[in-house]
């Protein structure tokens, strides 16, 4: 894809067919890349692309990618790519969200093939690939939406699903953009401590503030099947969601979550959504800044790792067309603990997609 880094280096390698340069290839000592996982055939009989497996190549071992999974240079034929958007220009306190994709695909060698707590086995159902990070412009916040409007255009044109590592929660915007030109407007399950509804932020109208604003100026987004689940923390005025509720949105602020299982809430947000397309946001500051502290802007009282797991599963059954975890801050969390859990946070995303097999 044009628009993406097609490698490391920016050019285009050529290599036998039998030598494949992502993690799936370097370590000649394990079995052939197709066969390290062996999930079996897929539905339809084919073999999906499958994590290289560390019960025979070594977790530590390997140019890092997305769950160990083969890198692949565009969307064709996958049915979902994780994709980097390593930027963090849009935020307006702790930066160091550019280090998100990075340190997400570093810690992400944790991950394996199946979830066996839900028994979703995702590399037996549909194929995937990590294809690399967007192509953005650290100095200019506007062309970097742009390049990220364009890149997701190519990826969505192929009919794959994007799982976005983010990056500042600036780009759900132009993600929307090329989502909603697709897809039509979307529902959106918007998981953060903050409603990123600002208007402005020092006068600008792009940044990690304003998404949810410009998308629905825009048409972006079906007001009536947005949900906002974890909202929190002190705010510019009494009413900080009286505008999100305006457009229709339902607001399930912090204190609605306290304490409790998600499960019921999700079951009233799928009534909700229904079978139209869906986009899934998820802020890593939903999360309380006990359990994932390396993020840009901290509000205490979060919700759990259990809580963002449950909404996650929750969303099983709906037309998910793409998602995201944003705003992983590694600088600010040295235990890498925050870029591990937005990697198994991930995982459960690609696990709830519509294809996805249960056994
Ligand atoms: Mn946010």
């Amino acid at each position: 894809m044009f628009s993406l880094c097609r490698n490391f280096s920016g050019v285009r390698r050529a290599f036998p067919p039998s030598f494949r340069p992502a993690a799936a290839g370097l370590c000649s000592q394990g079995p052939t890349s197709t066969s390290r996982v062996a999930p079996g055939p897929g539905a339809s009989g084919q073999r999906y692309n499958a994590p290289v497996s560390a019960e025979v190549v070594a977790r530590v071992s390997g140019i890092p990618t997305m769950a160990r999974l083969p890198h692949r240079e565009t969307a064709d034929g996958l049915d979902a790519a994780f994709v980097g958007v390593p930027i963090d220009t849009g935020t307006s306190n702790r930066p160091g969200a550019r280090f998100g994709p990075r340190q997400i695909r570093v810690e992400s060698a944790m991950l394996r093939a199946f979830n066996s707590s839900t028994g979703a086995a995702p590399y037996q159902s549909i194929a995937v690939a990590d294809i690399g990070d967007v192509n953005v412009n650290l100095y200019d916040l506007k062309d970097t939406c742009r390049r990220i409007r364009e890149a997701y255009r190519s990826i969505l044109s192929t009919g794959c699903v994007p799982l976005t590592l983010g990056g500042d929660h600036t780009i759900a915007y132009p993600i929307l953009q090329a989502v909603a030109e697709r897809h039509g407007p979307v529902g959106l399950v918007h998981v953060d401590a903050h409603a990123d509804t600002s208007d402005v932020m020092l006068g600008e109208k792009i940044g990690h503030g304003t998404p949810f604003r410009r998308c629905v100026e825009e048409g972006l987004l079906d007001p009536g099947r947005v949900v906002q689940v974890g909202l929190r923390g002190s705010s510019y005025s009494a009413d900080a969601y009286a505008w999100s509720r305006a457009q229709g949105f339902r607001v399930v602020p912090v204190e609605e979550c306290w304490f409790r299982s998600l499960a019921p809430l999700m079951a009233e947000v799928r009534a909700q959504m229904g079978g139209a397309p869906v986009y899934l946001s998820f802020d890593i500051d939903a999360l309380d800044p006990g359990f994932a502290p390396g993020t840009g802007t901290p509000e205490i009282a979060g919700l759990t790792p259990i809580q963002g797991v449950e909404i996650i599963r929750g969303c099983r059954g709906l037309n998910l067309v793409g998602c995201d975890l944003v705003e992983v801050s590694p600088p600010y969390d040295t235990t890498g603990n925050t870029a591990l859990t937005g990697a198994n946070l991930l995982f459960e995303m690609l696990c709830v997609l519509p294809k996805v097999r249960y056994l």
